[in-house]
């Protein structure tokens, strides 16, 4: 299987213009979490995995992410964050899939970098 590379445009390439705007979903604008969130999970924020299917994501850990909906059932397949299980976490604006929510001994979320914008990006 080869490894693939998240292929979105919209990296969070730059430091925050204004730390205290929300980040956004790249898509649609939707608000999705704060810089005041980001926490570290492994002792890090950001990561890169790969998932069973060979897909390749950066992610950012936030302890939480009120613009997310969280779907479908916990499970512990291939999580990339021991102890946890994870499910679906979707943009609440337009579904666009943006990560992940884990649970373990405490809950927080990753995100794919490449899906979250410093600003809206349609209709901002
Ligand atoms: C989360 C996806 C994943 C896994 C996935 C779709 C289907 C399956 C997807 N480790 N999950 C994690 N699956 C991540 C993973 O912590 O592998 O990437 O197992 O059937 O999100 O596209």
């Amino acid at each position: 299987m080869s490894t693939r590379v998240d292929a979105d445009e919209q990296a969070l390439e730059q430091p925050a213009p204004q730390p205290e705007l929300p980040l956004c979903c790249a898509a649609c604008g939707q608000p999705i979490t704060r810089r005041c969130w980001a926490q570290q999970q492994l002792g890090q924020h950001e990561h890169t995995f790969r998932n069973p299917h060979g897909y390749s994501f950066h992610l950012l850990c936030f302890q939480q992410a009120p613009g997310c909906r969280v779907e479908g059932p916990p499970t512990a397949e291939a999580s990339w964050f021991p102890g946890t299980r994870w499910q679906f976490a979707l943009c609440q604006g337009c579904d666009t899939h943006l990560g992940w929510h884990y649970c373990g001994r405490e809950c927080f979320f990753g995100l794919i970098a490449t899906r979250l914008a410093h600003r809206q990006t349609q209709s901002g």
